[in-house]
């Protein structure tokens, strides 16, 4: 079997981990966390030599020891276990309990990481209120401090003195020098490559320029107008010459006079300012698009209106999500953002992706639409503000009561209703990856998964409230799309098919396929799940059997209960 072997320091100590190449992704995650000698709620991050964060996962590139990545336990997970510093011995546990139980402490004083992060972040302030209390209780009833509790907050001073004292924990707002209150963003945002480099862009250009010459096939070209297009076979220069199909085979180049060299520059521009992230990058524009384009000759929409309104949507959908940056717009707000401050919590991301869309078309040479009238103008920028609002999900129970209650009546030749259409068009499609061929669905949801748990750990580490469908610990991937492809994606695309009864087999059975799928897959989770506490349980009451046979046999090991005074 071929394996990896990859080079990493851990707390500056050299290590290696070698694995087969098709080890199972948890098996990986925990032949680092044993190296880092971290505990299962830990946090691990692994750095490669440039900084960046990279994915621990069986597809680590191998390297050399000369090029060591580096592993980092960032912070340990707020959620079940008691932070390691506020750890107690078994006697302090005891000693602490039964002061509890003397002057009757609530069990929430056990000093544990939910407290931390429920209290934003590391709130040691109330921490130390809490432990005054504790020992003001504690003092009314014992007339004296009991080592447990000095030693505690011995403990959370000195705690606090290492947090203010390090200067890169800044962002948690500790750093002493974070006096004027200003909101530091969180350092993930400069570790990682987020944007495009200059290099990487003009490579890829250059590559885009050389093939978008070339001839596509009237066999892909079909293909390309079916939602069982598979997106993973395809190279980003390769998707850009796709897009430009698209905008040929709709007849957009010869409707609206748009030069070539203008229409690669725009869709180069869209690339680079589509941001290397796991789920909202140039691939979901792309696959976003190519459902739209599909839907628009599923549904022959090009006899049933102008063609200006499809330049609108394919356009909206190629634009919807420019410089994403992984962080929804709960995050945004929450986190109080540059773009939160701008757009005044109002849709923060959807706004910004437009504004991006229009700061390239102000640009000549990359304006499609520079040889449209004034009017025409006017209307796609409308259109395209429109549409790429309404992809707020926030927005969705309002969006789709609309377009039921103007259904019945449909008409195409009304403003308001294509409006509607087009609205609901834009959002079927950005959130239609379960509509797609399993094999092209199931990594999409790897990936957005990958970005929504990066968003919680990051909330986590802020102090921020924490999103519950992102949070790694409270959902799986079945449990994270039945309830959503149930009470999201069906109820929205059956709508659609209302009105386009053939998009039934096209887009409604692979998604109710989908939910099959998932739901099998979320049983057996709960089996396993059940199995696993049921094997534990038996370890259990054996080991309590052995346990009990031993201390009886043994007078040394009678335990703390033993020592007690007899108080008859
Ligand atoms: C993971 C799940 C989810 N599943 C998808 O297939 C999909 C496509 N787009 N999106 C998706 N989310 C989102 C990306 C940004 C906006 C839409 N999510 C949805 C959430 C977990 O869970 C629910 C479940 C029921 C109702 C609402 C959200
Ligand atoms: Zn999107």
């Amino acid at each position: 079997m071929a394996t990896k072997i990859i080079y990493f320091t851990v707390n500056g100590r050299p290590e290696q981990a070698e694995f087969p190449m098709d080890c199972p992704a948890q098996d990986v995650k925990d032949l680092f966390r044993s190296a880092a000698e971290a505990g299962p709620h830990d946090i691990l991050k692994l750095y490669n030599p440039k900084g960046n964060i990279i994915n621990i996962s069986p597809n680590l590139e191998p390297n050399s020891p000369n090029s060591c990545y580096k592993l980092e336990v960032v912070a340990a997970d707020c959620n079940s276990e008691p932070l390691g510093i506020f750890n107690l011995t078994t006697w302090e546990s005891q000693c602490l309990s039964s002061y509890r139980n003397k002057v009757g402490l609530p069990s929430f004083l056990v000093i544990s990481g939910t407290e931390l992060a429920g209290a934003l972040g590391f709130d040691l302030s109330t921490m130390e209120k809490r432990l005054q209390g504790l020992e003001k209780k504690i003092l009314f009833e014992a007339g004296e401090t009991p080592a447990v509790v000095y030693e505690m907050k011995k403990q959370v001073d000195s705690f606090r003195e290492k947090l203010e004292s390090v200067e890169h924990l800044s962002w948690l707002g500790l750093f002493k020098d974070l006096t004027d209150g200003t909101h530091k963003p969180s350092p993930f945002y400069h570790k990682r490559t987020l944007h495009k480099t200059k290099k990487e862009c003009e490579h890829v250009r250059e590559k885009f320029l050389q093939m978008s010459s070339l001839e596509v096939s009237d066999e892909v070209r079909q293909y390309l107008k079916t939602p069982t297009f598979d997106n993973w076979q395809w190279e980003d220069t390769e998707i850009m010459v796709l897009l430009q199909v698209m905008y040929t085979d709709l007849d957009f180049i010869a409707t609206f006079n748009i030069e070539p060299e203008v229409l690669q520059q725009f869709l180069f521009e869209v690339y680079r300012r589509y941001n290397n992230i796991p789920f909202h990058n140039f691939k979901h524009c792309f696959c976003v698009t190519q459902m739209m384009y599909g839907l628009i000759w599923l549904t022959d929409l090009k006899s049933k209106m102008d063609s200006i309104d499809l330049l609108i949507m394919l356009t909206s959908a190629v634009c919807h999500d420019l410089d994403h940056t992984g962080y929804n717009n709960a995050y945004q707000i929450n986190a109080r953002t540059e773009l939160a401050l701008r757009y005044n919590d109002i849709s923060p991301l959807e706004n910004h992706h437009c504004a991006v869309a229009f700061e390239i078309l102000e640009k000549t040479e990359s304006n499609i639409f520079r040889n449209l009238s004034m009017d025409q103008y006017k209307r796609i920028r409308e259109g395209i503000i429109k549409c790429i609002l309404a992809t707020d999900m926030t927005r969705h129970n309002e969006i789709l009561s609309k377009f039921k209650s103007i259904l019945p009546a449909f008409d195409f030749t009304n403003k308001d209703h294509r409006d509607v259409l087009m609205m609901i068009l834009i959002k079927v499609s950005d959130i239609s990856n379960e509509a797609r061929p399993m094999e092209v669905a199931e990594p999409w949801l790897d990936c957005l998964l990958q970005e929504f748990y990066n968003q919680s750990d990051v909330e986590k580490l802020e102090g921020l409230p924490v999103t519950p469908f992102m949070d790694r610990d409270k959902v799986t991937k079945p449990s994270s799309q039945t309830g959503f492809i149930r009470f999201v994606l069906l109820p929205l695309f059956i709508e659609l098919a209302n009105l386009f009864p053939c998009l039934e087999q096209h887009i409604i059975d692979p998604v109710r396929k989908a939910l099959d799928y998932y739901t099998e897959m979320e049983k057996a989770l709960e089996r396993k799940k059940q199995n696993r506490a049921q094997n534990e349980n038996t370890a259990k009451s054996k080991e309590t059997t052995v346990g009990a046979q031993s201390t009886m046999g043994s007078h040394t090991d009678a335990g703390p209960e033993a020592s007690k005074p007899d108080t008859q």
